[in-house]
C-alpha cells in the first residue's frame, strides 16, 4: 500500500527525505479514499463480529457481562484541591518537603497502569478508565498520585488496543486536573526495550510533562546510575515535574554472608548516588515482590537516614505477604506506598489499597479516605475486569517460589502463556528454574524490563533446547544465542559494577568486544526537525510531533497502528465488550465518537459467506439500514 511505498522508498529509508520529497515523488502520495468516522467504525464492528478480535484467542461465546456501576460524584462544582494543585503552587522541591512534613502516609493508586499490566497483560482500555476518572478525582483527591502511563502501556495501547497513548494521557488529564499523574520510565530505554538517543529521551520527557505527567519514576534495568542520570537531569531542567530516582530491589537485604552483592550498603550507596544526581524523591521498586516485611524494617529506616528526600515504596504481592511489608515500611517512616483498588490487587499485582487503608484506621499515620466510595470504585473495576477475561494469567495463589526465581510480577503472569505459545506448557517448572539458573550465570543481575526479558529469553532458550548451564559453558561456541542475550553482553543495556562474568561473555560474544559506557553515548542524535518533516510526509501532514515520538519509540508498531486508524478510525471510544467480542444478533450498543457524536448500532443480520468468502453484515445504524461486506477469515 501507500505507506509501504513511502517508507520503503530508498530516499525516505535512508533518512534523506527533505521537504521537496512530496513534489519529487507524487506517485507515492495519491490520497487513499476517505470514509467518514461512522462508516469506519461500522467496518470495525462488522469485522470483529465476523472474525473476532485477533487479540482474543478463544472467546467464550456464552459469556455475559454485568454493566459496571459508576459511583456517584458531584457533576457540577470544582474539583477539590489535590497533590497536583500543591505541586503547581510549591514547585517540586518544596512539594517534596511538604510530603516529608506530613505525619500521615500517602498512597499511590496503580490501578490504571501496573495493576492491569501485571494481571491483564496491560490490556485495559482508555474508555474504561475515563468513565471513572472524574468521579475518582472528585471523591478521592487525597491520593498522592495515579500511576497511569509508561511501562508497557505505551507499546500495548498502540499494538493491541489501537489507541494513541498520548490521547489517553490528555483525556485523563482533562478528567483529573487535581491529582498527580505518575509514569514509569525506563531511563535510557524510555518506554521501550532498547536504548534511544539522548535528545529523543529529552523530547519524550518534555512532551510527557506538557501532556500531563508529573511524577517520573525513572529506573535502570541494571540499577546503573548512568542509565538514570540523564533522565533525572531532563526532568529537573525541562519540566516542573518530580524526578523520582529509583532503586530496583532484588535479592534479600537480610542476608549478611560476606561478599553478598545486594546488601544494605549496596542500597544505601545507590540511594545517595540518586539523591546526588538530583532525584526529588527516591523510589524503592520491588518489581518481583522480594522485599520481605523484616527486610523492609531494615532497609527503610536506613534509607531514611541516608537521604533527605521522600521515599516511595512499590511492591508486587506475588508472595501474598506484601501487605505486611507495607505496614512495616509505614511504621518505619516511608512517605508514600503503592497499592491498587482491591478488585485489581493481589497475586502479581499491587497490595489491596482498600484493605490497607482500612487497616490503618485509627493508627498514628492514618490518612483518611471515604472507604465506602473507594469500595464502589473497586466494584466498578471488578465488573470491568471480567470483560478482559481472555488476558487473565490463570494464576490462582501467591507463591513463595518467587524468592528463588525472582521473576518480576508483570513477567511472571506472562510467562505461562508465553511457555504455552512455545509448546513448553509441560516444562513451565523448568522454565522458572532455568530463570534462576540464568540469573546466576549472568552474575546475579537486577531483573526488570528490559533485563528481565533477556533472562526470560535465555531461560526459554535453554528449556526448549534442553540445555544445562554446563552445556552452555562447554558448547556455547556452537550455539546461536538469542539476540537480546548478545545485546546485553555487548553493553546494549548498560553496565554492571564489576562487569558481566567474563567466561560467559566470551562465549556469547564469540570474541567480539563489548561496548563500554552508556549505549546512548554511541548513538547519533535524532535530527528532530528534519525527521519530523519526513514523517509527516510519509504518513500525513496532520500528524503531530507526539505521533512522531510514538513512531520513533516503536516504528513498526506505529505503522500498523496508523494503518488500523486509516481503515477503522479511532476505536478507542468503542465500549470494551464491543471492541473485543463484536455484536450478537439484535444486540444494540451506544457508541460515543466524541464531541457529542453518538451512534446507536444494532446488529440485524449476518449472511453466510459467498463463494469468495465474503459475508454481508447488516446493521441498524442510527435508524438507517447499513450493510458492510466483510471477508470471513474462518
Ligand atoms: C515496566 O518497565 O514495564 C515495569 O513494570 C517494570 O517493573
Ligand atoms: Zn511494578
Amino acid at each position: 500500500g501507500f505507506l509501504e511505498n513511502v517508507l520503503e522508498h530508498p530516499v525516505f529509508a535512508a533518512g534523506k527525505c527533505t521537504v521537496t520529497f512530496i513534489d519529487q515523488h507524487p506517485e507515492l502520495f495519491h490520497t487513499p479514499q476517505r470514509f467518514d468516522r461512522g462508516t469506519k467504525t461500522l467496518k470495525f464492528v462488522a469485522n470483529v463480529t465476523v472474525n473476532g478480535n485477533p487479540d482474543v484467542k478463544k472467546p467464550d461465546r456464552n459469556k455475559h457481562f454485568r454493566k459496571p456501576i459508576l459511583p456517584d460524584f458531584p457533576i457540577v462544582g470544582d474539583y477539590p484541591k489535590g497533590t497536583k494543585n500543591r505541586l503547581t503552587e510549591l514547585g517540586a522541591e518544596k512539594f517534596c518537603q511538604w510530603v516529608k512534613d506530613q505525619p500521615h502516609i500517602f498512597y499511590t493508586d496503580t490501578t490504571m497502569r501496573d495493576a492491569h499490566q501485571s494481571l491483564l497483560a496491560t490490556r485495559v482500555r482508555t474508555d474504561d478508565m475515563l468513565r471513572v476518572a472524574e468521579g475518582f478525582a472528585k471523591n478521592h483527591p487525597q491520593i498522592f498520585s495515579l500511576e497511569m502511563w509508561g511501562g508497557a502501556t505505551f507499546d500495548v495501547s498502540m499494538r493491541f488496543l489501537h489507541e494513541c497513548p498520548w490521547d489517553r494521557l490528555k483525556l485523563l488529564r482533562e478528567a483529573v486536573p487535581n491529582i498527580l499523574f505518575q509514569m514509569l520510565f525506563r531511563g535510557s530505554n524510555a518506554v521501550g526495550y532498547t536504548a534511544y538517543p539522548d535528545n529523543l529521551i529529552e523530547a519524550f520527557i518534555e512532551k510527557s510533562w506538557q501532556q500531563g505527567i508529573d511524577v517520573f519514576r525513572i529506573f535502570d534495568s541494571l540499577n546503573w546510575i548512568e542509565g538514570m542520570r540523564k533522565s533525572i537531569q531532563v526532568v529537573r531542567e525541562r519540566t516542573g515535574g518530580i524526578a523520582e530516582g529509583t532503586i530496583c530491589y532484588t535479592g534479600d537485604v537480610l542476608r549478611t554472608d560476606p561478599g553478598y552483592k545486594y546488601n544494605l550498603q549496596y542500597y544505601l550507596d545507590l540511594a545517595k548516588q540518586l539523591e546526588d544526581a538530583g532525584a526529588h524523591m527516591l523510589a524503592v521498586k520491588d518489581m518481583a515482590g522480594l522485599l520481605k516485611p523484616y527486610a523492609a524494617a531494615k532497609l527503610i529506616p536506613a534509607l531514611k537516614e541516608a537521604v533527605s528526600i521522600p521515599i516511595h515504596l512499590h511492591t508486587h504481592d506475588t508472595a501474598s505477604i506484601q501487605a505486611a511489608t507495607l505496614l512495616k515500611a509505614i511504621e518505619c517512616g516511608v512517605d508514600v506506598v503503592d497499592g491498587c483498588l482491591s478488585s485489581m490487587s493481589g497475586l502479581t499485582s499491587q497490595v489491596n489499597l482498600n484493605s490497607l487503608i482500612a487497616a490503618m484506621e485509627g493508627q498514628p499515620r492514618e490518612q483518611k479516605f471515604d472507604l465506602r466510595s473507594l469500595n464502589d470504585y473497586a466494584n466498578y473495576w471488578e465488573d470491568v475486569r471480567e470483560m478482559y477475561y481472555p488476558f487473565e494469567s490463570g494464576l490462582k495463589a501467591g507463591t513463595a517460589e518467587v524468592y528463588n526465581h525472582e521473576i518480576p510480577g508483570g513477567q511472571y503472569s506472562n510467562l505461562r502463556p508465553q511457555a504455552i505459545a512455545l509448546g513448553l506448557e509441560h516444562k513451565f517448572e523448568e522454565v522458572k528454574e532455568n530463570y534462576a539458573v540464568v540469573n546466576r550465570m549472568f552474575g546475579d543481575i537486577v531483573k526488570v524490563t528490559p533485563s528481565s526479558k533477556v533472562v526470560g529469553d535465555m531461560a526459554i532458550y535453554m528449556t526448549s533446547n534442553g540445555l544445562t548451564e554446563q552445556d552452555v559453558m562447554e558448547r556455547g561456541n556452537t550455539l546461536a544465542f538469542p539476540d537480546s542475550v548478545i545485546d546485553l553482553f555487548k553493553g546494549g543495556l548498560g553496565q554492571i559494577p564489576g562487569g558481566f562474568p567474563t567466561q560467559l561473555s566470551d562465549i556469547v560474544l564469540k570474541g567480539e568486544k563489548p561496548n563500554a559506557g552508556r549505549p546512548n553515548d554511541h548513538m547519533k542524535p535524532v535530527d528532530l526537525e528534519a525527521e519530523f518533516a519526513a514523517f509527516k510526509q510519509a504518513f500525513d501532514v496532520d500528524r503531530s510531533f507526539l505521533d512522531f515520538l510514538s513512531y520513533k519509540m516503536y516504528p513498526a508498531v506505529y505503522k500498523e497502528f496508523y494503518k488500523h486508524q486509516q481503515e477503522y478510525g479511532d476505536v478507542s471510544h468503542l465500549p470494551t465488550p464491543l471492541f473485543f467480542y463484536g455484536l450478537k444478533i439484535n444486540e444494540e450498543v451506544l457508541v460515543e465518537l466524541g464531541q457529542g457524536k453518538v451512534l446507536i448500532v444494532r446488529l440485524l443480520y449476518r449472511s453466510d459467506a459467498d463463494e469468495n468468502g465474503n459475508c454481508i453484515v447488516t446493521f441498524d445504524f442510527n435508524g438507517q439500514i447499513r450493510s458492510v461486506t466483510v471477508r470471513d477469515l474462518a
